[in-house]
């Protein structure tokens, strides 16, 4: 069998995910430039799970126009590279690259990013692979031609969810449902449309919707927008053990803080955006939006 150095010739380092380091690459046959991903775990003195092959190699069947290909899996005894399709750019370069909130230009590209971004969480979802860490650092551009690709898809179940990335970098809070920070474990496809709605509004505003620096601030700034968490505003959450303090108060929002009106925040966007934003930004995760759904709403109708 070959080895990804006799296979590819590395060009540039691209980033640093999650799992790993992520390099851009030339197949020496056929000069195709493919995104190489070195897996590196914590526990690797017992190499790659197979569990974690298994699932992996799952993923290579997962086709779709919207979901980055994974084209090849290299596995050694110790190292796992993964083979993927490369695109120039992502979400948070192309966001980082705008200068104010978005004009009505900026809308058309900001919808079809959007329903290009559910087309490909519709189709995992259908096969049951969640992301779960979804943000537009993978999400993949192709400016030019307008195409927006998910990468990192499925990776966490195979790999677990960890709590600093191959960089030491901090996992970002930003895109993180409610229901999650509050610590469930029972994670369902509901997960995925929390940050699909946190990053449609990172788009218009150009600017994180929630940027929180820690799990109760994070909860605090959603709070500050969707209003108190009671079990009212979220049927349920008293079943979430982290809502109330020994003493039984609530700890994470004492006030009683009304919802604010997402037109105040989303000014230029029209009456049929802000009523998805407000389907996928629900508290309680049974009641938010299906990537389903939201492709058949009012919003991309014209
Ligand atoms: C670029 C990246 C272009 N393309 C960073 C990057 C800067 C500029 O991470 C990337 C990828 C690509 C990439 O072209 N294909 C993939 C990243 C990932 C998978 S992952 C596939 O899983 O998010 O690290």
């Amino acid at each position: 069998t070959q080895t990804t150095m006799d296979k590819y010739l590395k060009i540039e380092k691209l980033g640093e995910g999650t799992y790993g380091i992520v390099y851009k690459a030339q197949n020496k046959q056929t000069g195709e430039i493919v995104a190489l991903k070195r897996i590196r775990l914590d526990n690797d003195d017992e190499g790659i799970p197979c569990t974690a092959i298994r699932e992996i190699s799952l993923l290579r069947d997962l086709h779709h126009p919207n979901i980055v290909r994974l084209l090849d899996i290299l596995h050694s005894e110790k190292k796992l590279t993964l083979v993927f399709e490369y695109l120039e750019t992502d979400l948070k370069k192309w966001l980082d690259g705008r200068d104010g909130p978005a004009d009505a230009d900026d809308i058309l590209l900001i919808k079809s990013f959007t329903k290009q971004l559910l087309e490909g969480v519709a189709h995992c979802h259908k096969h049951m692979i969640l992301h779960r860490d979804l943000k537009p650092q993978n999400l993949l551009l192709h400016v030019r031609k307008g195409e927006l690709k998910i990468a990192d898809f499925g990776l966490a179940r195979s790999f677990g969810a960890p709590v600093r990335a191959y960089s030491h970098e901090v996992v970002t809070l930003w895109y993180r449902s409610p229901d999650v920070l509050l610590g469930s474990t029972h994670y369902s496809t509901s997960i995925d449309m929390w940050s699909v709605g946190c990053i449609m509004g990172e788009m218009l505003l150009n600017r994180p919707l929630f940027p929180g620096a820690n799990v109760s601030n994070q909860l605090v700034k959603i709070q500050k927008q969707l209003g108190s968490i009671n079990p009212d505003s979220f049927p349920g959450v008293t079943g979430f053990e982290q809502w109330r303090d020994p003493e039984q108060k609530t700890i994470l929002f004492p006030q009683n803080h009304p919802p604010v009106n997402w037109s105040k925040l989303f000014p230029q966007l029209d009456p049929a955006g802000i009523d998805l934003i407000s389907k996928l930004l629900k508290y309680d995760p049974d009641a938010r939006i299906s990537a389903e759904a939201a492709l058949e709403h009012d919003f991309f109708k014209k």
